[in-house]
């Protein structure tokens, strides 16, 4: 049975989100082929992942440190295409960093988006850092860590497990493992199958899910934010997922991986199958997928539009934030 907080109503909102992000994903690459903008960092593929455990949580209240892939992650979590789109093109009016930081440096403090910085699994610290301040203040929030598999390597990672798991912190460490670590594959990277079977070894349950479907994902996230507010502690979430377009805009990922490869993966394109589920469900029809599509093309021409006419930030105000005035 699904859960009680799926109705259709949401699903739809999902999937709104879920196609959101891979139209103004597919935009952003456009505008970096025709030097518009800098860099691309991509959720393409990890959309359901992504969507499906922000649904989960409190958004807006709960804390959530996401890293570069988790585009699809910040919109469903509350920041809009404009927001996006400024960021990207490093303006001024940027809530991320007021175009300070490189893209996919994803923060938005008024949303509960910590600030993120570009070493990777340091994200895993600062949640598990926050989640240490719930416990305090006792407000009853969870916070979330965003990482991809590779980033399982780093010291930080096994650190902030074993911190969190000791002080039984109302923390989850949210896995999208993709199966590269950009041309790495993950048989390189580590010699345990699962990024999950890691859990054991901090004293917290290691959960793999289908990070393709969005209402699994959503379910078990949904208890791991249960859990941890019972103060029963952290739970490691294994979504297990595909990149399917390069690393970022500078990558060529046809020098690690067969095209093949990527064609087997895309059968199981997160958005493909959610619509099919919708449409069995009789919750999703031609005529409500139209006018989405519409409304998704609208957000995202406004949303560059506003960006490209946007103000540069002011050189004077270039060393803000970095000196005490
Ligand atoms: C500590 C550190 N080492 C290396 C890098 C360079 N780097 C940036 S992204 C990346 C790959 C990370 O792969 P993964 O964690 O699997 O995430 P994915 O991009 O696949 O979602 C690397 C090595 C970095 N940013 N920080
Ligand atoms: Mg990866």
């Amino acid at each position: 049975m699904l859960d009680k907080g799926l109705t259709p109503k949401v699903m739809l909102d999902m999937y709104y989100h879920m196609a959101l992000a891979r139209a103004v994903d597919d935009r952003m690459w456009i505008l970096n082929r025709q030097g518009r903008a800098p860099v691309v960092y991509t959720s393409n593929g990890h959309e359901a992942a992504q969507v499906g455990s922000a649904f989960a949580l409190n958004r807006g209240e709960d804390w959530i440190c996401p890293y570069y892939r988790d585009l699809a992650l910040v919109l469903a979590y509350g920041m809009t295409a404009r927001e996006v789109m400024l960021h990207l093109l490093g303006r001024a009016e940027d809530p991320n960093s007021g175009g300070r930081q490189m893209p996919a440096h994803w923060g938005h403090a008024e949303r509960h988006i910590l600030t993120s910085g570009s070493v990777v699994a340091t994200q895993d610290a600062h949640a598990a850092g926050l989640a240490l301040a719930s416990k305090v203040l006792k407000d009853g929030r969870v916070s979330v860590a965003y990482f991809g598999e590779g980033s399982t390597s780093q010291g930080e990672f096994h650190e902030a497990l074993n911190f969190a798991a000791v002080h039984k912190l109302p923390v989850i460490f949210f896995n999208e493992n993709n199966g590269y670590a950009i041309s790495v594959p993950s048989r390189k990277q580590m010699a345990v199958q699962d990024v999950a079977a890691r859990a054991s070894g901090y004293g917290m349950p290691g959960i793999i899910v289908d990070g393709n479907d969005p209402i699994k994902v959503y379910e078990v996230v949904k208890e791991a934010a249960d859990r941890a507010r019972r103060g029963e502690g952290p739970t490691l979430v294994e979504a297990k997922t595909y990149r399917f377009v390069p690393h970022s805009s500078d990558d060529d990922d046809r020098a690690y991986r067969s095209r093949e490869e990527v064609a087997e993966a895309k059968k199981r394109d997160p958005l493909v199958m959610f619509e099919a589920y919708l449409r069995d469900q009789k919750i999703l029809n031609d005529k409500k997928l139209k006018e989405m599509q519409q409304q998704i093309k609208d957000v995202v021409n406004d949303a560059t539009d506003y960006a490209e006419k946007a103000a540069l930030p002011d050189p004077s105000t270039l060393a803000d934030y970095v000196y005490s005035s």
